[in-house]
């Protein structure tokens, strides 16, 4: 396959760099593209230094077969066309295209069928934080219909980009040096604080990282599921967490969502409170399970069930899903 990757010097980018080696994804040529500042460098891929290209409006897609974008949303708007004229399939990590009834919004494990059906050429990757939800949901949605959730995200820097994994680590050491800490890619210092806030507010009083959760979750699981999310900013450099409370259509016990979750794609089970084993970042970043713990009753309802997850947000929430989305597509076209 001739494979393209735009946005190459980003933190997805890179990830989708080292994704598409460990997996062994068959590559025949992979191009590189990114901004005019990023044109010229040059990153490792198979022992080959390839250059990146600047992204520019002509043929250059014409022999890619899967484009991965990873450019932010008005660079897929602009160039959706030029990747995609020539046949490329564009597969796209940005919020462009996610809603658009045309583009199926896609996590393999869940509703990979949907990416056979691109009438635009394009399927959408998820917002980091819905592909690790849905991948939690899944295996108790199999056993009786969930109705509503209830999470709470506690969101890595990472998730802003390399820049801003760069800047939390700087606060650190400005304020160990009792300087004043730099802050400009979040609204607040962010070392030893949380931020109630991932993107901007809307007129409900949620934030769009918020509304992405209720809008994407039903999309991708085909679900009438109603989704309040409480999305936090918190001082982690690349994995995110999120407290999940459901109500299901039956009660579910612990056990039977224990072995639910044991026997889940993608999903690894860390739950031994009494070992004090559960999932949390440090650690886990890097590597590509959901992992679930803390499964519990929830106390204030019969039909609820609560437990924690932590995911990597640069690889299931973005790069890793994405090469899935392209294997998938491969294994069944
Ligand atoms: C964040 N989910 O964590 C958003 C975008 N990656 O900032």
């Amino acid at each position: 396959m001739n494979i393209a990757i735009v946005g190459t010097s980003g933190a997805v980018g890179q990830e989708l760099l080292r994704v598409l080696e460990q997996r062994n994804f068959p590559v025949k040529e992979l191009h590189l593209f990114g901004s005019s500042r990023s044109a010229g460098t040059s990153y490792n891929f198979k022992g080959k230094q390839i250059v990146v290209k600047e992204l520019q409006h002509n043929d250059d897609f014409k022999r890619i077969d899967i484009a991965f974008v990873s450019a932010g949303g008005s660079t897929s708007l602009e160039f959706a066309e030029t990747i995609t004229k020539h046949g490329a399939i564009m597969i796209d990590n940005s919020s462009a295209f996610r809603m658009d009834d045309e583009v199926p919004l896609v996590v393999p494990e869940i509703n990979g069928e949907d990416a056979l059906n691109r009438p635009k050429g394009i399927v959408a990757n998820p917002n980091c934080t819905t592909a690790q939800l849905v991948i939690a949901l899944k295996p108790i949605e199999d056993i009786t219909h969930i109705k509503k959730v209830h999470v709470a995200t506690y969101q890595a820097a990472s998730g802003a980009g390399a820049a801003a994994m760069k800047e939390l680590e700087e606060q650190y050491r400005e304020l160990v040096k009792g300087e004043k800490p730099t802050v400009s890619k979040f609204a607040y210092q962010l070392a030893y604080n949380l931020i109630p806030q991932v993107d901007v507010f809307t007129d409900n009083g949620y934030t769009k990282e918020e509304m992405k959760m209720y809008y994407e979750t039903r999309k991708i699981m085909h679900s009438n599921i109603e989704v309040s999310a409480t999305c936090v900013r918190v001082p982690v450099m690349r994995a995110h967490s999120e407290a999940i409370w459901i109500e299901t259509e039956r009660p579910i016990s612990i056990e039977e969502a224990r072995e639910a979750f044991s026997k889940a794609d993608g999903v690894k089970l860390i739950d031994n409170p009494n070992e004090k084993e559960y999932p949390m970042p440090l650690g886990l970043e890097g590597t590509d399970p959901v992992y679930v713990g803390r499964i519990r009753k929830d106390l204030t309802n019969e039909n609820g069930l609560s437990f924690w997850t932590v995911s990597d947000q640069i690889r299931k929430g973005a790069a890793l899903n994405a090469v899935q989305i392209a294997e998938y597509i491969i294994k069944n076209s």
